[in-house]
């Protein structure tokens, strides 16, 4: 019997930069990437498992410092009984300029390293593990091709970075139900940072922490035992905060203080100081409000974490004065023709806002 913790996709070093975060959020959130790291290997010590995977992406090459390698090396080499098997990914290719190779590594550690899929055998635990390093930064090669097959009798794990969603990806494409007829025990795969159990015996990790709103909901590690019972793996939720997107439907009866409460009640308490929130309002403003998202965001702040609120809401208007006023141009045009059709339809109607909101910025633009 073996016992695995799979993690992968972590981009140790990633500034986020790219991201509308204040300073204070960006460097926090690249602290809290590197306790998230070692809270893996910590569980992976206390929960006595037999391999820690990490399939490919353990840091970014990009911002990775021969310090920051070490500071990895130095949180590996804790957990001296736990086999550590390290595929590299697309953000961490390992070539020879590559980080990994300018450092000696603990015995525990195991660093994936030739073209094609390697294997690396544990005969005290009767466990052969196979793996693909990348050397560069896009990958189509198929390189399944000229592997042999599994050695029948042994448990056979497969550590893979790309793509099964998507045949045309040149982040290494990758045929789910090829891979499923290999006949190993399980394929622990990396790339895609939405954790995803694929079959009993395939899973992405994804990445332990989110790094961005196009990664909500819960992220974490898989917790794996083979046995001669077969495979049995878990996702587990382990990351210290989630991303979530939440949209607000705005009516024209709300006024200021409504919106703000809406906004406060959209998660409980102790959630809105720990996730970072990203609120979209929608729906029909009443016309005498004046919303600076700025100010919004500034009074809501210590309520939460991290909000950012996205606008789009359209002017409720005064329909029989706005055409009065416009009865010669394309405005007063517009308001007659959707009269026309059914106003208290909502489709109708929204679609009425949209096009006004749309003109009026034109006029005063
Ligand atoms: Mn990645």
């Amino acid at each position: 019997m073996i016992k695995f913790i799979h993690t992968g996709d972590i981009h140790l070093g990633l500034q986020f930069r790219d991201d509308s975060f204040p300073t204070d959020i960006a460097s926090n959130r690249r602290v809290e990437l590197w306790n998230t790291f070692e809270r893996i290997v910590d569980k992976a010590i206390d929960d006595k498992v037999d391999f820690l995977f990490i399939t490919g992406d353990l840091y970014e090459e990009k911002y990775f410092t021969l310090g920051d390698i070490k500071r990895v090396r130095d949180i590996l080499s804790q957990a001296k009984d736990i086999n550590i098997m390290i595929i590299a990914g697309n953000h961490d290719p390992i070539n020879s300029i590559s980080l990994y190779k300018k450092i000696e590594w603990s015995e525990n550690v195991n660093i994936f390293n030739t073209t094609g899929i390697e294997k690396i055998e544990f005969p005290e635990k009767n466990t052969c593990i196979y793996g693909y390093s990348w050397d560069k930064t896009e990958c189509k090669e198929n390189i399944l091709d000229s592997f042999e097959g599994v050695e029948e009798g042994n448990i056979n794990i497969l550590l893979l970075h790309g793509d099964i969603f998507d045949s045309e990806s040149v982040y290494l494409p990758l045929d789910k139900n090829y891979l499923n007829n290999l006949g190993f025990d399980y394929i622990g795969l990396g790339h895609i940072h939405k954790p995803n159990i694929i079959s009993s015996k395939m899973a992405y990790c994804g990445s332990p922490e989110p790094l961005h709103f196009g990664e909500q909901g819960e992220h974490g590690i898989i917790q794996g035992q083979i046995d001669g019972q077969g495979t049995n793996i878990e996702f587990i939720p382990f990351s210290n905060r989630v991303f979530l997107e939440k949209t607000l439907k705005i009516d024209p009866n709300y006024g200021y203080v409504d919106i703000i409460n809406e906004i406060k009640n959209c998660d409980d308490e102790a959630r809105l100081n720990k996730n970072l929130y990203r609120i979209k309002l929608e729906g029909i403003l009443n016309s005498e409000l004046e919303i600076d998202i700025k100010d919004m965001v500034s009074s809501l702040e210590e309520y939460f974490y991290y909000i950012e609120i996205i606008d789009n809401t359209v002017m409720d208007y005064d329909l029989d004065s706005l055409e009065k006023e416009n009865e010669d141009n394309i405005i007063g045009y517009f308001i007659k023709a959707m009269k026309n059709k059914d106003l208290e339809n909502k489709v109708v109607r929204e679609a009425l806002y949209i096009g006004l909101e749309a003109l009026m910025k034109g006029k005063v633009g």
